[in-house]
């Protein structure tokens, strides 16, 4: 099949600070689970890039597809080993929008307006994917299918569910969870839960 990147932690260090194993899966989101349709159905990169991308639903099942073997961390102190997400790499899909080097955030776009953002840095990374299959099934509803973004290395709420499109932008602007008290980036290993962002900056919008 397709190249896959195993980016498990070694065993020894294997457990980011203040996080529980789980072998369930479990399902936690804002909001009800959007229904799927395909004839409808847009991704779109729009903003810093040189030429903004509308992918298809046909488009996008035709593109390449690459394995990440990944440990999630959810915020909520849950972490899950061992998960084989199956999908398009995420850097393809940049290499083709032409990202410019104005570009240093990403405000990534899901259904019923979820938004999430992250440092382009840790969005542009060879085992970051648009996730279709989990452990060699299709992506349930619940779980964010029959597409979603998979940023294995930061905390999960940034692996935004029923993925529409990427923001790219010159300043950094929160998402939903991130005006809610979530931090601006999330990394797991220093515990970056909770963070305070800038009234002014979340008053003026993103671009
Ligand atoms: N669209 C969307 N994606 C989302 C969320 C959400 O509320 N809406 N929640 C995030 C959070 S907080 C977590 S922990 C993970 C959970 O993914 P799971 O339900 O597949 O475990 O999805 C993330 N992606
Ligand atoms: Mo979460």
């Amino acid at each position: 099949m397709s190249a896959r990147l195993d980016v498990r932690t070694e065993d020894a260090r294997r457990l980011p600070p203040g996080q529980i194993v789980t072998r369930k899966w479990p399902v936690l989101h804002y909001g009800m689970v959007p229904t799927f349709d395909a004839a409808a159905w847009r991704f779109r990169i729009t903003g810093q890039v040189d030429q903004p991308l509308e992918l298809t639903w046909a488009e996008l099942q035709a593109m390449p597809r690459q394995e990440t073997l990944c440990d999630i961390h959810c915020v909520t102190r849950w972490s899950r080993y061992d998960n084989l997400f199956a999908g398009v790499p995420v850097r393809a899909l940049l290499e083709r929008a032409g990202v410019r080097p104005t570009a240093h955030y990403a405000l990534v776009h899901a259904e019923h307006g979820f938004t999430t953002n992250l440092p382009l840095e840790d969005l542009d990374r060879p085992e970051n994917l648009l996730a279709l299959d989990h452990n060699g099934e299709a992506l349930t509803p619940e779980h964010g299918g029959p597409v979603r973004l998979l940023v294995p290395h930061l905390y999960f709420w940034k692996s935004a569910k029923w993925l529409r499109g990427f923001e790219l932008m010159e300043d950094d602007y929160p998402g939903f969870w991130e005006q809610n008290g979530y931090h601006m980036r999330g990394d797991p290993w220093t515990e970056e839960r909770y963070g305070r962002p800038d009234p002014v900056r979340m008053r003026r919008g993103p671009r």
